[in-house]
């Protein structure tokens, strides 16, 4: 039997690819057709992601595909989650979609609580509070740009927007969807509720399809432009976290994961979201997964430090490679000081090295004076922010979590992956590296009928790809710094 070929297309935060997965029945195996840069675009004091040059992207992606490999079944789009784009009446897109790190949700969810219930908002949608959340962009739409909703026919998320540029169907796929904190998974429907307390117009959301779908084939002339390519689209689980978790090649139903790119997200699976309490003191989050699945887990800044540190020093004159960012911070002193990765003074790019300086100095620590300081100082604290969740997340779940899975393309850096074994003190599990694109490979495999499930599935994933195990070291001076780190971070 031939066989199956399909096509992922995944838009992180700071690249996007385009792969190719070709599924020999015991085995998958992945090529990297397309890598492209990502990122912010600043335009008068408003970041944007340029959606134009990110479709231009995807669609050279396709056309190096196509023109290697005639026999490609269907392909899937992931990205990051929360962002979308308006279009109006006749379908046309209203502004370039707004960067989740604009500063105009600054603020809004302090003015928004004095008036709704913010209890009521993670009860009826089991989702953590972000500043970034679609509801609050789309809460500051309303307050800034109130024309551009007013004049609004549909929102579409990310996915869902290049979605309707190649196929021009108008849907939303559910793993996003929940993202937005507009949506009750109990319901699994748009919350009428929160659309109406929040005034906004009803018609914009669109109907939500689940992973798995097939929207169609591409337009006439997108598939012209392509020399006659002419694919099924499917809507995977269109949440870039969502597909990376489903393909975590775990070997039992109960494991911790952290996907770990320019965020970090770490969690474990659930059956049905948690609402309790104390997941609401915690601020931890319930996103919808693949095949009915919920993630539990909190968002940590990720490597998006180490990422701003990297260009503030590029643009300094002094560019460094991940090589050379890891052996100095390997080779910098450890334990000297530390910074809560999650505090919002980290959020917006820019000046990080002045904002960890003056992080420090607020908090009585030691200034970092060298690169590698920075370095050692970010890496340190996220890894002991890594340890603070998953000890929440056993309190939440009350199940010990004995392995730490680890995917993503911040797996590259061992350093982390060490030191996340000690910090945590327990094994880490590192691999696959492209885990969002190969869960966005694997939901339209099991669309094809060419697996029957998620757990069929993972098992493929762990035939198919090298892990890697980090065990735990050094563990006296880890728990010496993280009752240090603990006393730092803001109690709950
Ligand atoms: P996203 O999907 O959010 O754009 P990725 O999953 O591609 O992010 O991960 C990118 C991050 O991985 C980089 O910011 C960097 O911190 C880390 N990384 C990538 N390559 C290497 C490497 N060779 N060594 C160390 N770290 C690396
Ligand atoms: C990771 C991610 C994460 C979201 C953030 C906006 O790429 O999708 O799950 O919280 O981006």
């Amino acid at each position: 039997k031939a066989a199956w070929r399909g096509l992922a297309i995944d838009l992180g935060a700071s690249s996007g690819r385009v792969l190719s997965g070709r599924f020999y029945g015991s085995r998958l195996c992945i090529n990297e057709v397309h890598r492209f840069e990502n990122g912010p675009v600043n335009v008068q004091e408003t970041l944007y992601w340029d959606i134009l040059k990110l479709f231009q992207e995807v669609k050279y992606g396709l056309g190096l595909a196509s023109r290697t490999d005639r026999e490609i079944h269907s392909l899937g789009i992931d990205s990051w989650a929360v962002d979308y784009g308006l279009l109006d009446r006749n379908g046309q897109l209203l502004s370039y979609p707004v960067h989740y790190r604009d500063h105009r949700t600054e603020g809004i969810m302090e003015d928004i609580f004095d008036k709704v219930n913010r209890d009521d908002v993670f009860y009826e949608t089991g989702i953590q509070f972000l500043s970034f959340n679609t509801i609050f962009q789309l809460l500051a739409e309303k307050n800034i740009n109130n024309d551009r909703l007013v004049q609004a026919d549909k929102l579409l998320m990310i996915p869902d927007l290049l979605h309707y540029f190649l196929t021009n169907e108008k849907v939303t796929e559910f793993t996003n969807a929940t993202t937005t904190q507009i949506f009750n998974p109990t319901e699994g429907a748009w919350s009428r509720k929160l659309i109406e307390q929040f005034d906004f117009p009803e018609h914009i959301f669109p109907s939500i399809v689940q992973p798995g779908t097939n929207l169609g084939k591409m337009m006439p002339s997108v598939s012209d432009e392509l020399g006659g390519m002419d694919l099924d689209v499917i809507a995977v689980a269109s949440h870039d976290t969502g597909s990376a978790v489903a393909a975590v090649p775990a070997a039992s139903q109960k494991f911790a994961y952290l996907s770990c790119g320019t965020w970090s997200l770490l969690g474990t699976e659930v059956n049905k979201p948690v609402l309790t309490e104390r997941a609401l003191a915690l601020n931890f989050t319930n996103e919808g997964g693949a095949e009915g699945t919920f993630r539990l887990l909190k968002n940590v800044m990720g490597l998006w430090l180490l990422q701003e540190l990297k260009r503030e020093w590029e643009r300094l004159g002094h560019s460094l490679s991940w090589t050379e960012i890891t052996k100095m911070t390997e080779a910098s002193a450890p334990f000297i000081s530390y910074v809560d990765p999650d505090d919002p003074l980290f959020l917006a790019p820019g000046d990080m090295t002045s904002r960890i300086r003056n992080y420090c100095l607020k908090t009585g620590q030691s200034v970092p004076e060298s690169n590698g300081a920075f370095l050692r100082c970010v890496t340190e604290s996220l890894v002991l922010k890594y340890r603070w969740v998953l000890e929440r997340l056993e309190e939440l779940t009350g199940d010990k979590l004995e392995v730490l899975h680890m995917v993503g393309g911040g797996i590259q850096n061992e350093l982390l992956c060490q030191w996340t074994a000690n910090a945590c003190g327990r094994p880490v599990l590192a691999g696959p590296i492209e885990a969002s694109g190969i869960g966005n490979l694997m939901i339209q495999m099991i669309a094809a009928g060419e697996l029957s499930s998620l757990a069929e599935g993972r098992q493929l994933i762990k035939q198919s790809f090298p892990v890697k195990t980090y065990y735990p070291k050094d563990k006296e001076k880890w728990d010496e710094a993280y009752a240090t780190f603990e006393g730092l971070i803001r109690q709950i």
